[in-house]
């Protein structure tokens, strides 16, 4: 073995494997912060628990209001999921391809976005829906506001795996510029109170290949709906 004495990476002890970063927080609007690389130590079981709640309730490309199919693919898992057809955008208990109540929310999801939560400030934060959005290369969530949830007080929680993606932040118009944030994986957004309104989206994703997840994005988005 080459160099059997050399001693291990200072991160190597707190954070699992030698090459995952100690995260850290970025500030981007007042309420809303990024939590680096906060989920990277839990997201082989994050991912795990994606796979189960998608065997149960498959990734499917939505309808908008308007008819044009979205190139992100959702499920959703909790007591409700937000779904979008020809009727419009709301929340709903019951996955329509099935009839059934969606997945619920596996313990190690619900206690993640607790914590990033918290850690961002916002404490007791209780998510009732937890939407699952896949991205493949050229997928994109063009701005929009999360304003379907019956309570705005709470934040929202967002998890990055997988494939890098630019995260759009704008302000309370949506013709306020946005600015650009690289989302990488495990990255966690959380954004609240003056900014829990903010427009946000996701530039097309580009082509790549990453261990975690192959060629495509993972996200998790968790909210109190009422
Ligand atoms: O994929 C993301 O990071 C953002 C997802 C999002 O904004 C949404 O699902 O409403
Ligand atoms: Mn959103």
């Amino acid at each position: 073995m080459a160099d059997s004495h050399a001693p291990p990476p200072a991160t190597a002890d707190l954070f699992g494997s030698p090459d995952e970063e100690a995260p850290w927080d970025e500030p981007i609007a007042p309420g809303a912060v990024l939590l680096r690389r906060y989920a990277c130590s839990r997201a082989a079981e994050l991912l795990a628990a994606v796979k189960a709640v998608a065997a149960d309730a498959p990734f499917r490309h939505l309808i908008t209001p308007g008819g044009q199919r979205m190139s992100v693919a959702m499920t959703n898992c909790g007591d409700q999921g937000w779904i979008s057809d020809r009727r419009g955008y709301r929340y709903g208990a019951e996955d329509p391809l099935s009839g059934k109540p969606w997945p619920a929310m596996p313990d190690s999801l619900a206690r993640l976005a607790r914590e990033a939560a918290a850690h961002a400030g916002y404490a007791d934060f209780a998510p009732q829906a937890c939407l699952i959005n896949l991205y493949r290369p050229g997928a994109r969530l063009t701005l929009h506001q999360d304003r379907d949830e019956l309570d705005l007080s709470a934040p929202i929680v967002s998890i990055s795996l997988g494939l890098p993606a630019t995260f759009l932040f704008g302000g309370l118009q949506r013709a306020d510029r946005p600015r650009r944030f690289p989302l990488v994986h495990g990255d966690v957004a959380v954004w609240g109170g003056p900014s829990r309104l903010a427009f946000h989206g996701i530039a097309p994703l580009r082509d790549g290949v990453h261990p975690a997840t192959g060629a495509s994005r993972v996200n998790l988005t968790f909210r109190k709906t009422r």
